[in-house]
């Protein structure tokens, strides 16, 4: 029987639904009693094999490498991360858009900032944000509410796998129904023909443009606990901080207080962006109190 290759999108509780782009549609699969005994658990975003079966249901044959892997929400093969952030109503803090911005770099993806809202924005102040990431990041501004710029954010995300973060509020269910009108609702539509476990909702599902790509709808990644890497590997995912790396007088220096850091002058002369050194400092000061907390076996 012929194979065919497709991405998981989403779970019930005794199968699960698959997207054939070649075939243009989904099929509701089942796994082979084997996985369970080999201990095969497939996740939303795996590429799997499978065969129709006649009365039209795919069985899974085979889960195809992953390429990466995110914890929370649990999924796969992720190619970028989409942060969406607005400046007004709410106003998303800066330490939490850095936050964000460790996460995609820890799990080593590319991120794309999209600040939405910007109907809502006077004077300058787009200008005073891209100042503080646009050297360092993409930023699409938009507008949801006045269809500002969607079609530059449907290309970035045209025939990708992407997943969507952002604090409540900022507009994400907003944007995936402006760039695709309708998508939301069709989704509810084929929920019913996969039989659904009880806590459906805290399972990742990925959503299907029209247009092409896949995108990710749970704000899990929202999760904002700090990673555990250690302290001096902080430095690494600030762009502007890594760039000046062998700068400072010590060559370990943490640019918390020591003598001759050159980040730090950087600081005083505006060249790096204050609030991007203070989420600097505030996530060094914790991780260094977890490595203090557990230091006795270290
Ligand atoms: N002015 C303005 N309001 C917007 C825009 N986009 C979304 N909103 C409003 O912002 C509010 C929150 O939008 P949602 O799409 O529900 O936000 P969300 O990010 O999905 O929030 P969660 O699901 O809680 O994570 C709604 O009242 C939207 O109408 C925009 O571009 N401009
Ligand atoms: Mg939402
Ligand atoms: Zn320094």
């Amino acid at each position: 029987m012929e194979r065919r290759r497709g991405v998981v999108v989403r779970f019930g509780s005794r199968n699960m639904e698959v997207v054939d782009s070649e075939l243009g549609g989904r099929v509701i699969c089942t796994m082979p009693g084997r996985f369970r005994t080999q201990g095969i658990r497939p996740i939303v975003g795996d590429v799997i094999e499978y065969i129709i079966s006649s009365d039209g249901e795919g069985r899974i044959e085979s889960i195809l490498p992953r390429k990466n892997e995110l914890l929370r929400p649990r999924i796969s093969n992720i190619e970028q991360i989409i942060l969406v952030l607005s400046l007004r109503e709410p106003e998303v803090q800066s330490f939490v858009t850095d936050r964000f911005l460790l996460l995609a770099s820890i799990a080593k993806l590319p991120v794309v900032i999209v600040v939405n809202k910007i109907d809502l924005l006077r004077g300058e102040e787009l200008e005073v944000f891209s100042a503080v990431y646009g050297e360092d990041y993409d930023i699409i501004p938009v507008s949801s509410k006045q269809k500002t710029n969607i079609d530059r954010l449907r290309e970035t995300l045209k025939g990708k796998t992407s997943a969507m973060a952002g604090m409540s509020g900022v507009g994400k269910s907003s944007l995936l129904n402006t760039l695709n009108p309708g998508l939301q609702l069709r989704v509810s539509e084929i929920s019913r023909t996969l039989e659904r476990g009880k806590h459906t909702t805290s399972y990742a599902e990925l959503l299907q443009f029209d247009f092409g790509g896949l995108i990710a709808d749970t704000p899990g990644f929202a999760n904002l606990e700090l990673p555990r890497i250690p302290s001096g590997e902080l430095q690494r995912h600030f762009p502007e901080i890594a760039q000046e790396k062998g700068m400072c007088a010590f060559s370990n220096c943490s640019h918390l207080d020591e003598p001759g850091c050159y980040v730090k002058e950087l600081v005083e002369a505006g060249d790096i962006a204050r609030s991007r050194y203070e989420s600097y400092l505030k996530m060094f000061l914790e991780l260094k109190d977890r490595e203090v907390v557990k230091g006795g076996r270290r």
